[in-house]
């Protein structure tokens, strides 16, 4: 492959990767500045095996949204609403557990439950939740609620979030989901999203989780109003967590999706699928301490997403039953994707398929 690095201004960089070297931020922004996307992709495949092999997971998983009300209505989303709209909607325990309990038949390994920050919802509703989905489906592993939804229950019970994880965990929370992270920086979170809570609180609440044990993921939106310096930052920002604690365990770069957002009409530089593929290869080589990089294939379609698997992507999630955030904004895919189907596109890659729990122990392989 030394030609792709014949004349290129990469090769110092491949120098680093082929050591084993940390990459600076500088080097982060120079590969986002190169045009040489093979040459990049080459340098993330490279790291991708030596951490997984020919490995690529996934898994047999159901979203649940309990509900789409939300008292932060950010400009980026297209699910939130307010109480009294059309079309706002809160599930009761008992449509809760239905959902819960279809999962036991079909072999579900995990739910990924996320919703909106609804002042009627307080924690022992959160509990009861947990409680009756832990039941209804005790084979799978719970990855729930957002960071921006943990600091929610913290704030309006006066706890601190040891105790909001104490009492989830008892209740049979396990770990949780990468979202609301968007771009760390404040100038940014002001334009897209201002009234979350910032990057750093986001960044506390995980901390928090893996101070307790618990594992997490990490997202980044992108291809809205941010520039190329303020992803590498959210890129460095995260690593230096996970220099200190080690429970990330997968980073999932989300393509920002502008349909029936209050953004929609601004002319933003969306992501093209030369930006997810850029995206997903400079996640690979600066988050150099974490073991998985997903491409969503909801967010990406399926065919870049397989394409992902040759630019530092190991993972491509799961099966994703009922899926709500991402269609809401305009994702064109589908609600579900047949666990062959997820086979089938990481066969024909040239990979080894590995069906995996949310903490990435094996289920099945050899597909
Ligand atoms: O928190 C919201 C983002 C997240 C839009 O941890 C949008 O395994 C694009 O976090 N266009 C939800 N993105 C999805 C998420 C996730 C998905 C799959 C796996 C995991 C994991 C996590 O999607 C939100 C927000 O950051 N989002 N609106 C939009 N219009």
């Amino acid at each position: 492959m030394d030609f792709l690095f014949a004349n290129s201004e990469l090769t110092d960089i491949k120098a680093k990767v082929e050591a084993g070297e940390r990459l600076s931020r500088e080097d982060g922004l120079r590969l986002y500045q190169s045009t040489d996307l093979l040459a990049v992709g080459y340098l993330a495949d490279m790291v991708r095996k030596r951490k997984n092999g020919d490995k690529t997971y996934f898994n047999v998983n159901r979203h649940i949204n309990h509900t789409n009300v939300c008292e932060n209505l950010c400009k980026l989303c297209a699910f939130g609403r307010k109480a009294e709209d059309a079309g706002a909607y809160t599930l009761s325990l008992d449509e809760l557990e239905a959902k819960a309990k279809e999962c036991h038949g079909l072999k579900v390994s995990e739910i990924h439950i996320v919703g909106g920050l609804n002042p009627a919802l307080k924690i022992d509703y959160y509990v009861e939740m947990l409680r009756r989905v832990r039941y209804a489906a005790p084979g799978a592993i719970i990855k729930a609620f957002t960071a921006v939804e943990i600091d929610y229950l913290a704030k309006i019970h006066n706890m601190s979030l040891d105790e909001v994880f104490k009492v989830l965990r008892d209740a049979g929370l396990d770990s949780l989901p990468g979202g609301g992270a968007e771009i760390f920086a404040r100038r940014v979170r002001d334009i897209i999203c201002n009234k979350k809570i910032s990057g750093q609180r986001w960044l506390e609440v995980h901390q928090a989780a893996h101070g307790l044990g618990m594992k997490t993921n990490a997202t980044m939106l992108y291809g809205h109003v941010e520039s190329l310096a303020e992803r590498v930052d959210h890129l460095i920002q995260l690593r230096v967590l996970q220099d200190k604690t080690g429970g990330f365990l997968a980073f999932i770069p989300l393509a920002f999706h502008p349909k029936n957002t209050a953004l929609e009409s601004q002319s933003l530089s969306l992501a093209t699928g030369y930006d997810d593929l850029k995206t997903l290869a400079i996640a690979r080589l600066m988050l150099d301490n974490f073991d998985h990089i997903k491409a969503y294939w909801v967010m990406l379609g399926p065919k870049i997403a397989q394409v992902a698997l040759s630019f530092g992507a190991d993972d491509l999630d799961g099966t994703v039953m009922e899926e709500k955030i991402a269609h809401d904004a305009g994702a064109a895919t589908a609600q579900i994707m047949a666990k062959n189907k997820l086979i089938h596109l990481i066969k024909a890659a040239g990979r080894q398929p590995v069906e995996r729990d949310t903490l990435y122990n094996v289920i099945g392989e050899g597909f």
